[in-house]
């Protein structure tokens, strides 16, 4: 395994997004030394081309070097594992803390509403987030099909082994939950970002989270039923004057290494 530190190596963002019929399909952000692009590039198309969704019809892969300074240093948030019932139950204890985050209720349900209708205006799958305002519940991406992308992240490679190691312990190391990990670091690092709700657009994976600055990551086993192919994000921002190009910009493009795992909690019992 290559050993780097961000300070020393030249880091590249490596983006990966992949469309079918015109539509999202798939997208992976990673940062790498340049001897892993190779390596990395090849696996991100095998991703691609491997989608449940379908076969993608274009891939577009985008590498930037960053400049040293920029690349800040992070921690993941604190997981556990809520478990539910089904999705309806899911949805319920998901909406608790939502509103325990200090997401108005009216916001937190039409959040997911619109993740249940599928996102984009035509009811696709966004590429990336909403982004909603926490109190009256309304869409400030400029673009509301595309969304807002969370970019320029990745863990440093110890830090990676380090979670793959403890999540294997738990059972659930796969990729949803590592690259979902990374992002809600990142999109909690967020001046003004009460909380973020998320589940997959992959038909074969219903588990979901909310993550909020003082819970953490937290798991919900099911929030969305079998087969479902319409998913995504939603981060809520109080605004209280805040600069949204900023929010933007921020997510967008800071480079983000996270170089420590937070604690990994066990399984809990949602009782309703
Ligand atoms: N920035 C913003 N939105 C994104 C990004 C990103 N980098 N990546 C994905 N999305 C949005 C986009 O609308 C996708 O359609 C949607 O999220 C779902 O992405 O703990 O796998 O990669 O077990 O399908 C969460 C639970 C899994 C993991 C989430 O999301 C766990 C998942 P997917
Ligand atoms: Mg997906």
């Amino acid at each position: 395994m290559l050993i780097f530190s961000a300070m020393s190596r030249k880091l590249y963002s490596l983006r990966m997004h992949a469309t079918c019929e015109g539509g999202h399909l798939s997208g992976a952000e990673r940062l790498a030394v340049g001897e892993e692009l190779e390596g990395l590039a090849a696996a991100l198309v095998r991703r691609a081309l491997g989608h449940p969704k379908g076969t993608a019809d274009a891939i577009r892969l985008t590498v930037e070097a960053l400049s040293s300074a920029e690349v800040r240093t992070g921690r993941l948030p604190d997981l556990r594992t809520v478990a539910v019932a089904d999705w309806r139950a899911g949805r319920a204890a998901a909406l608790r803390y939502l509103v325990e985050a200090g997401v108005s209720r009216g916001a937190a349900r039409e959040a997911m509403e619109a993740l249940a209708r599928g996102a984009a205006p035509g009811g696709g799958s966004m590429r990336g987030a909403m982004l909603i305002d926490a109190e009256s519940g309304a869409r400030l991406e400029p673009d509301p099909a595309r969304g807002v992308r969370v970019s320029r992240m990745d863990l440093s490679p110890k830090a990676r082994a380090e979670l793959q190691q403890k999540l294997g312990a738990l059972g659930i190391d796969n990729a949803h939950v590592r690259e979902a990990l990374v992002l809600a670091a990142k999109v909690l690092l967020v001046p003004g970002i009460v909380a973020e709700l998320c589940w997959s657009d992959d038909p074969d994976y219903t588990t979901g989270y909310v993550a909020t600055p003082t819970a953490g990551y937290v798991r919900f086993t099911e929030l969305k039923p079998l087969g479902e192919e319409r998913g995504g994000r939603a981060f809520f921002l109080k605004r209280d004057g805040r600069d949204l190009g900023a929010v933007i910009e921020f997510l967008e493009r800071a480079p983000l290494l996270i170089d420590e795992i937070g604690d990994l909690g066990g399984v809990t019992v949602w009782e309703g």
